[in-house]
């Protein structure tokens, strides 16, 4: 039952003509740092929701989608995926569903916001459960450059979990920095970024697909996944891979990997591929 009184968090997504909002029972943080406005209240049915510049990142009760799909289907397209980079996702949600895989030797995560990882680990522990993992290493710096300074071949998966493209994440979803990526990445490299609402963005969609294309990867596919608390409540991630194809796993490789998770699993990594979102969006 609600109180009579309470509350409500909105996102206003002005640009589509819609908004969703929660019950609130208090706002646990009000951070303005260098880089963005980073809000946490406490709901009162979807656990802790975090805002940043007004716009939804996360809650309690359903972030596992996210986490899963922009991080499983990904590794699982290498064949043995060993060094993994994250750029941005500063709640760690990708860093601990990366560091299930035991193949991961080293993962490493490049959030530009300290704070927002400093708001998860208090906010959302269990998403950071992993953080003193040894093979996790937490920077604080721009993805931007970051990857630039990496020696070329040097990485098998790279995942962009970033906000929106505007702000401090604009950069991530423009050719140069899919043409840096391309470069990091070993032959089989694959590259997976959150790509926004296929129902709302396909042109976002269609313009990361070229510029993956255009930058030398061999196939790109984007997968759906239901995601209730972003505009339309359906999100998509974009994958390429250099070198190669993107299959789901076999049957004995998703076995063997022995992951506790709630929604991803073999069946749905074929399903996501079949939707063949990327040709919609094209
Ligand atoms: N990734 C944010 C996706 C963008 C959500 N957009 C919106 N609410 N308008 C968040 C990072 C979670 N690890």
């Amino acid at each position: 039952m609600l109180p009579a009184q309470h509350d409500w968090f909105s996102e206003f997504y002005q640009s589509e003509g819609v908004a969703i909002s929660w019950t609130v029972e208090s706002h646990l943080a009000h951070e303005i740092t260098d880089y963005q406005t980073i809000d946490v209240y406490q709901t009162t049915h979807w656990g802790n929701l975090m805002v940043i510049d007004g716009f939804v990142m996360l809650t309690s009760r359903d972030n596992f989608l996210y986490h899963e799909m922009l991080t499983h289907p990904a590794l699982f397209s290498h064949p043995n995926p060993k060094r993994v980079l994250i750029i941005g996702g500063g709640d760690c949600g990708t860093l601990k569903e990366v560091l299930a895989h035991e193949s991961v030797e080293q993962c490493t995560q490049v959030e530009i916001d300290e704070q927002v990882t400093r708001l998860a680990e208090k906010f959302f522990p269990e998403l950071c459960e992993r953080n003193d993992d040894p093979r996790a290493k937490l920077l604080f710096d721009d993805g931007l450059a970051h990857i630039k300074s990496l020696e070329p071949g040097s990485v098998d998966v790279i995942i962009i979990d970033s906000t929106d493209p505007i702000g401090p994440a604009e950069g991530l979803f423009g050719p140069e920095f899919v043409k840096d990526c391309y470069a990091a990445l070993g032959p089989g490299g694959i590259m997976v970024q959150q790509s926004e609402s296929p129902l709302l963005h396909q042109a976002l969609i269609a313009g990361i697909t070229k510029n993956m294309r255009e930058a030398g990867f061999d196939e790109t596919a984007t997968l759906g996944f239901p995601q209730p608390c972003y505009p339309s409540g359906w999100w998509s991630a974009t994958m390429a891979v250099k070198e190669g194809g993107l299959a789901p796993p076999s049957e004995a490789r998703f076995t063997l990997a022995k992951l506790t998770t709630r929604y991803y699993n073999r069946e749905v990594h074929i399903g996501a591929l079949a939707t063949q979102l990327g040709r919609v969006a094209r």
